[in-house]
């Protein structure tokens, strides 16, 4: 069988960086007297104690996990710390988490393109950095290599002649007749150490790494062994990792097509797709997703490390789950009101900050006819071009709402004009701003967006002329960063039923106007304010952030020479090096005084207008007369707040003993791992799927899709058939 194999003079050196129990990290930071507890965040309800949404280490060793609710990890482990994610305009705030990603980011991209996957996962390209390392001071020059760096785990790396795993690691690292990518790895191994080593110092926090030549793979090996360890995939050991590794344990077969590969083919770990010819694979699951199989079979994915420290859409959302679903517009109105206003405080800080402007607003929801909740139908998801300043966009997002809720309900055949028809309810909602550029330097650019022709009018008459359908939530569709799982209780508003009459009657004018538009050609919506002179076109993530020119390395030449690897082998090694983190040992020597000192970075919140969202300096950057900005109800935030931490010794010594404990390795671990993502999808906010880890979010897509047959392609000739390259099989 052929297997993939890298040309060795274009192997590139992926990093998948992931913070350890993020969430509790943070707060662990912002109280250092928890540190070395057992604590987990809860969410913000208090249902049964509120539900557990991040769980230390050492209360994962008491046996607490992700699933339970605060109540249950009482019962397992008595002394544990339960924190509440912060909460404002009555649902949880993840300003701070999201702060505390982004210290990390800026760190971790000294070194090479960098990808912010998630709130707490970043990817990094660190091609150039060790082919540097490797031209100026290779590892094989090194008298002493840093202690962390020999902790790590190197697949299939096994001690010899009563070597301990870090003389074996040493010796990895520094051969001298390693081949050029294995060398490349050790210097790739030596960087991430580094980083890592930063990370900890400048912010406090320990995070896991996986090394290896593309981003499948880094991000296999990052969950291998947590917390404060990283992990190296030579070449030579990809076989040995897929061909154990359960195929739902992949990166998107965790949902129907992983099933259907296992019932359709029989295949149980990913390397028993190597069986299959592309062809076959082609036949069965279509031309591209074939291919696909095909490739992750052999550990050959091309994908890149977009540069991206920024998230390419900001969201704020909420769901309703149960008894508490929304059931009148009052209500919607209240809740949409409140989103807006994060939304807008989002805007507002982009733009001060990095300069960037969003051009789409969308309204997402889930929805349920009360007297049909088995219903598959839903909530169409609407958008409309932005227009900055809180009132606005609450004004528009409650428009988007109402043209929603009468399409919704048409599809069950319920004419809502004039009527007043209550029988329905919202479960969750969310808003979110997309399509999201850099303003053009040095120009009026910006006036030009707030003050612009009638493409930007500022009247909700205008609105739904650029109505369009949003596309569907699909996981690399945005990075809305915003709440989660909140079931809190919420009040229904007085008069809800007036509003009703009012809100129904207005929606039927607002369908009369939106059919009449349909006629008009939808392109002139948002492509037009896109592109032009008044914006970079195109492109979602600022040129500040393009910080090496696009690679183009193709892994499609990782084929045709047979790997000699023995499965076993990397288990057993891994297995072996359970030896505490020295990173943890930072910890013990309580020698702080390298910490920075901006540990606890709560942002203020202040009420601003919108045009005080700028600094007087930004202004003149952009050139935005303040009376062009809307002056009603933007808030903004303040600049942070920095504040010294001290944290006792003991307990860090506390962390260092109990978080070593937890080590574990290969696939096993991965199985472990992934055993804990137990998810009540009415629990999760569709808005917020973006920003949480990749795994979670492709487990709800899958549930969300709805379902579809695996795409067969026809049998006999086609006009792919004629032109696919023929492939060794
Ligand atoms: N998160 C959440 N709700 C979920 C899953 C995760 O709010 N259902 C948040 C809390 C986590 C953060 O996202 O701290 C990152 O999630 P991870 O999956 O990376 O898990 P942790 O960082 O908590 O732990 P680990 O060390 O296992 O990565």
């Amino acid at each position: 069988m052929p297997v993939a194999r890298p040309d060795s003079s274009g192997a590139r050196i992926i990093a998948h960086v992931d913070l350890d129990c993020f969430y509790v990290q943070v707060e662990q930071r912002k109280q250092p007297k928890l540190r070395g507890l057992p604590t987990a965040v809860v969410q913000y309800n208090e249902w049964k104690g509120g539900g557990l949404i991040a769980v230390g280490y050492e209360a994962r060793n008491y046996g607490v996990k992700r699933s339970m609710r605060g109540d249950e990890a009482k019962e397992v482990c008595p002394q544990i710390e339960l924190v509440q994610v912060p909460v404002a305009r009555g649902k949880a705030d993840l300003s701070s988490y999201r702060n505390a990603g982004s210290e990390v980011v800026s760190i971790l991209a000294r070194k090479g393109r960098c990808e912010r996957a998630s709130i707490d996962e970043v990817y990094l390209d660190l091609t150039d950095a060790a082919e540097a390392m490797l031209a100026e001071t290779p590892p094989e020059s090194l008298d002493e290599v840093d202690e962390e760096a020999l902790k790590s785990h190197i697949l299939g790396l096994e001690s010899k002649d009563g070597n301990d795993s870090k003389a074996t690691v040493k010796e990895w690292l520094c051969r001298c007749d390693a081949d050029h990518r294995d060398k490349l790895l050790a210097c790739g191994v030596l960087i991430v150490t580094e980083l890592r080593m930063q990370v900890l110092k400048e912010t406090e926090f320990t995070c896991s790494a996986g090394i290896a030549h593309n981003k499948m793979l880094a991000k296999l090996a990052s969950g291998m062994n947590k917390p404060a360890q990283q992990t190296t995939v030579p070449f030579s050991s990809v076989k040995g990792l897929l061909d154990s590794l359960p195929i739902k344990k992949m990166k998107q077969l965790g949902g129907k097509l992983g099933t259907s590969l296992q019932n359709e083919l029989g295949v149980t770990t990913v390397g028993d797709l190597l069986k299959f010819s592309e062809d076959k694979l082609q036949e069965s699951y279509g031309f591209n997703t074939g291919t696909w199989l095909w490739n992750i079979a052999r550990g050959i994915s091309g994908e890149e490390v977009q540069a991206r420290l920024l998230p390419k859409s900001h969201g704020s959302g909420k769901s309703f789950p149960g008894p508490r679903a929304l059931k009148t517009v009052a209500s919607v109105q209240h809740w949409l009101n409140q989103l807006c206003e994060e939304l807008s405080e989002r805007l507002c800080s982009d733009l001060e900050q990095n300069k960037r402007i969003a051009h789409t607003l969308t309204l997402h929801a889930s929805a349920f006819k009360s007297s049909d909740s088995d219903s598959r139908k839903k909530f169409p998801s609407k958008s409309c071009p932005l227009r900055y300043g809180t009132a606005k966009i609450q004004e528009d997002t409650f428009n988007l709402f109402q043209a929603g809720l009468r399409e919704f309900l048409g599809s069950f055949g319920v004419k809502t004009q004039g009527s007043h028809y209550s029988g329905w309810r919202i479960t969750a909602l969310s808003v979110s701003a997309s399509k999201i550029v850099p303003v053009l330097s040095g120009t009026c650019s910006i006036m030009k967006y707030f003050n612009g022709p009638d493409k930007f009018g500022s009247t909700s008459e205008q609105l739904p002329d650029n109505f369009i359908d949003a596309a569907p939530l699909s996981p690399s569709g945005s990075e809305s960063y915003s709440t989660l799982n909140s079931t809190e209780l919420q009040n229904e508003l007085p008069g809800e039923q007036v509003w009703i009459e009012h809100s129904m009657a207005d929606l039927g004018q607002l369908e009369m106007k939106a059919n009449t538009w349909n006629g008009l050609d939808p392109s002139c919506s948002i492509s037009k304010q896109t592109s032009g002179q008044w914006f970079h076109s195109g492109t979602e993530s600022s040129s500040s952030l393009d910080q090496n020119k696009p690679q183009n390395r193709d892994d499609s030449r990782m084929r045709s020479v047979p790997i000699k690897s023995n499965q076993q082998e990397h288990k057993k090694s891994a297995l072996k090096d359970k030896g505490a983190s020295s990173i943890l040992n930072f910890f013990k020597s309580g020698d702080l005084s390298c910490s920075s000192g901006n540990h606890d970075t709560e942002h203020a919140e202040t009420l601003l207008p919108l045009g005080d969202c700028l600094s007087e300096s930004n202004k003149k950057q952009v050139n935005i007369p303040k009376e062009r900005l809307d002056n009603s109800t933007g808030d903004c935030l303040s600049e942070s707040n920095q504040n010294q931490v001290n944290i006792p010794k003991e307990r860090l010594a506390e962390a260092a003993t109990t978080s070593t404990s937890t080590d574990r390795c290969g696939s096993d671990q991965i199985q472990q791992r992934s055993e804990s993502w137990k998810l009540r999808i009415e629990e999760i906010d569709p808005s917020v799927i973006d920003e949480l880890p990749k795994e979670i979010q492709d487990e709800i897509q899958a549930w969300l899709r709805p379902s579809k047959r695996p795409h067969r392609v026809k049998q006999g000739f086609t006009i792919a058939d004629y032109f696919s390259p023929s492939k060794n099989r």
